[in-house]
């Protein structure tokens, strides 16, 4: 098939097709036996990210599965920090974990120089994966690939740890803006490299995530969200003017129209807290959307779960549109329930 018919990226370079294609946050991960056979194999999670051979099998696992529109780059947010040079491990069971970057000295010893030398295995596992889908006929599947945006990176650096509230982070922004400026711009500058070495080994659409957006208040908002994000997109687009980006600024509310504006994605995701049709008229029309499922109604399944899917369709019809989560798939999803989604939305 002709590259520019993928589902995915008619999608996203503004045709309103339906059905929607369709795509979920997480879809590789611990509610999968799969996953977890060679999550168990690989031992440490870092290490299922930096071996090619594994992190690409994790990659095509729900592809397989499912049949989806898109298949993302296993690996995770944290691994930007990491390839900065910036300690990082992960507990059993639990999410990331990092030294708290609370001052000068620690931004300091953060060097750009190692990123593409770091993320070489990751830049080999979108290779394989491109080679893989091509060998097992997912011919109209779109590989994404993605970078936590500056902003929700700093998050997880300066706290040291996930968090509801991010509250270090925040203060830093508020209390030392210097330090927290000079974070924002080497990560702005680091996500553009790791990108650029996605898209050079054959990542064909990238997302930044911006999973904690919407904490920051509007001045905060503009200069940390949508200002890096601007300067990401404008240098992502001047060295590869066709791959679409997608901007997932979430918990950002009424921002959300601005920020599809300003920063020039071509699509943003919609977190579940936000109502499409709203959306819908703040955003401009060439602008995709995205999302945006509660994951919750994908664990309930059957009709909890038709109800809310039909709610998201009914408005985005004649819309570009993609089809997706409002946040990530969580351990307890059953199996089946998203085999039944796709049924659904394919239905569409
Ligand atoms: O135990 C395990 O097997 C690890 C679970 C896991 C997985 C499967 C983590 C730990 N990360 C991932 C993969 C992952 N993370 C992908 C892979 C592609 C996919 O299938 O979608 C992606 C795109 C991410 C991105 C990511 N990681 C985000 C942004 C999206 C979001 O969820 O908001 C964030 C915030 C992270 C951090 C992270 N990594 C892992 C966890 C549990 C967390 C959240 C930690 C926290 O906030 O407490």
């Amino acid at each position: 098939m002709d590259e520019r018919a993928k589902p995915l990226l008619q999608a996203l370079r503004g045709n309103a097709i339906w059905p929607p294609p369709i795509w979920l946050m997480r879809q590789a991960g611990r509610y999968l036996p799969e996953y977890r056979a060679i999550r168990g194999k690989a031992g440490d999670f870092i290490a299922l990210c930096t071996t090619p051979e594994l992190a690409a099998e994790a990659t095509l696992q729900p592809i397989r599965r499912f049949g989806f529109d898109a298949a993302i780059l296993f690996s995770d947010l944290p691994l930007l920090p990491w390839a900065l040079g910036h300690g990082l491990t992960y507990r059993e069971g639990e999410g990331p974990v990092m030294p708290p970057l609370r001052d000068a000295k620690a931004l300091a010893a953060l060097d750009r120089a190692r990123v593409p030398g770091a993320v070489a295995p990751i830049a080999e596992t979108v290779h394989r994966v491109r080679a893989g889908l091509a060998a097992e006929g997912f011919a109209d599947c779109t590989l994404i690939g993605f970078s936590g945006a500056p902003f929700t990176v700093a998050c997880y650096m300066v706290e040291g740890h996930g968090s509801h509230d991010f509250a270090a982070a925040r203060l830093m922004a508020h209390g030392d803006p210097t330090l927290f400026d000079q974070l924002i711009a080497l990560l702005t500058d680091a996500t553009i490299d790791y990108l650029s070495a996605q898209i050079d080994a054959g990542a064909e659409v990238v997302m930044l995530f911006d999973s904690w957006a919407g904490l920051l208040p509007p001045r905060l908002f503009r200069r940390y969200v949508v200002e890096p994000t601007t300067t990401i997109v404008r240098r992502v687009k001047q060295r590869y003017p066709n791959v679409p980006v997608i901007g997932f600024p979430r918990l950002a509310g009424a921002h959300i129209g601005g920020y599809a504006v300003e920063t020039g994605v071509d699509a943003v995701g919609m977190d579940t807290g936000m109502d499409v049709s709203g959306v819908a008229r703040i955003v401009p029309a060439a602008t995709a959307l995205q999302g945006n499922l509660d994951p919750m109604a994908l664990v309930a399944g059957g009709d909890a779960m038709r109800g809310e899917v039909n709610a998201i369709l009914g408005p985005m019809r004649g819309r570009p549109f993609v089809f997706n989560l409002g946040h990530g798939i969580v351990p307890q999803t059953p199996v089946e329930h998203v085999a039944a989604l796709v049924e659904l939305v394919r239905a569409a």
